[in-house]
């Protein structure tokens, strides 16, 4: 056993093998849970998955948050679907972490022990119904500029979660910028609520995307081997050119006085985020990260009954066949 366990700990760094493992990334082949692959590049995909995965269910709590308060049937409907839907992604994020040999227990004891991150969007709280048009537009829609490459990645079991999320996503942006017409188009009160969430998620939503290429730990190593497929000042900029006019159409203004086309760039100028604010969310610090992580304890702790039921029901089960056989 132990004789195996260091060859196989040489095997992980043999120069060979490790050639051979970029070679099919660099063809562009997929990586499938059974094939060899570099013990980084395993750890690393938990990580990014599991950390993926943790935001779909966290982010269900700021919008969960408004679907009692819905201003109309349809809306409540909508909301409840689309709240529905990250509850899915989640799943099928899980999922593909599971073909890596973590288990979602595991990753779950991870997000409630404080060790796996989620995203830093969550830990800002949603305060008008204004806010789910805001959350829609501005988060679905950075979410998806970082997704929609990810369909292209090496991991065969992400790419393909990444495919159905998507074309979810991109639902959710659109309802996301219904309701902001709807607001930016209505009564001045309205017009007003709609500006303020614009003022307080467009900072936070720039921030989805990560630290700055000079900042990012992960992106180069990540980038090689197609986990991630662009930098994070990359997308960002995608993102800010692509929601500037939005907002432009919307009538609203987006809070930075530095935002402006520049022609010679053929991109928007614009400021950064606070990134003393981002580091400090990450540290646990965010206005809601007490009150999210509580949440999740709590569904954890209330849920133990189910998790025990299932557990006792599945070895009586074995007990049984053992008993026939
Ligand atoms: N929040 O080296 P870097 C959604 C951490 S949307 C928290 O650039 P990487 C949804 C990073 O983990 C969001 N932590 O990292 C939308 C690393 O720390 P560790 C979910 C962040 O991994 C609507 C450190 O900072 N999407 O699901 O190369 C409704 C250095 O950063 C953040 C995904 O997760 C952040 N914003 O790049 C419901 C997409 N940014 O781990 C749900 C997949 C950075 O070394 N993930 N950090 O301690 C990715 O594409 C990449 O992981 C990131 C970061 C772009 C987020």
């Amino acid at each position: 056993m132990y004789a195996q366990m260091i060859k196989s700990e040489k095997s992980q760094d043999d120069p060979e093998k490790l050639a051979a493992f970029q070679q099919r990334i660099d063809d562009g082949e997929k990586i499938e849970p059974k094939d060899w692959m570099p013990e980084g590049y395993r750890k690393t995909l938990i990580r990014q998955i599991g950390q993926h995965a943790h935001s779909e269910i966290v982010g269900q709590l700021p919008e969960g948050n408004w679907i009692t308060r819905a201003p109309t049937l349809e809306r409540k409907a909508i909301l409840l679907a689309k709240v529905q839907d990250e509850a899915g992604h989640g799943l099928y994020l899980y999922c593909a972490a599971e073909t890596l040999g973590v288990s979602r227990d595991q990753l779950t004891r991870d997000l409630l022990s404080g060790k796996m991150k989620y995203s830093s969007i969550f830990n800002y709280p949603t305060l008008t119904w204004a806010d789910m048009g805001a959350v829609g537009w501005l988060v679905d829609g950075a979410a998806i500029m970082n997704q929609v490459p990810l369909q292209r990645t090496s991991y065969g079991p992400y790419a393909r979660a990444m495919v159905r999320i998507c074309k979810e996503e991109s639902f959710h942006q659109r309802q996301g910028f219904d309701i902001m017409m709807k607001m930016a188009n209505g009564t001045e009160a309205q017009r007003k609520m709609a500006q303020d969430a614009l003022n307080r998620f467009w900072y936070p939503s720039l921030m989805m995307f990560g630290p700055s290429d000079a900042n990012s730990v992960h992106s180069e190593q990540n980038m090689a081997w197609k986990i991630k497929m662009n930098t994070n000042d990359e997308l960002r900029q995608k993102f800010v050119d692509q929601t500037a006019p939005q907002a432009a159409f919307l009538g609203l203004n987006i809070p930075d006085e530095h935002l402006k086309w520049n022609e010679e760039r053929g991109h928007y100028d614009f400021s950064e985020p606070d990134w003393d604010e981002f580091f400090d969310v990450l540290r646990g610090n965010g206005p809601c990260s007490v009150e999210r992580m509580e949440a999740r304890n709590k569904a954890w702790d209330d849920g133990a009954w189910v998790r025990d039921g299932l557990m006792a029901h599945a070895a009586k089960k074995k007990a049984r066949r053992v008993a026939a056989e």
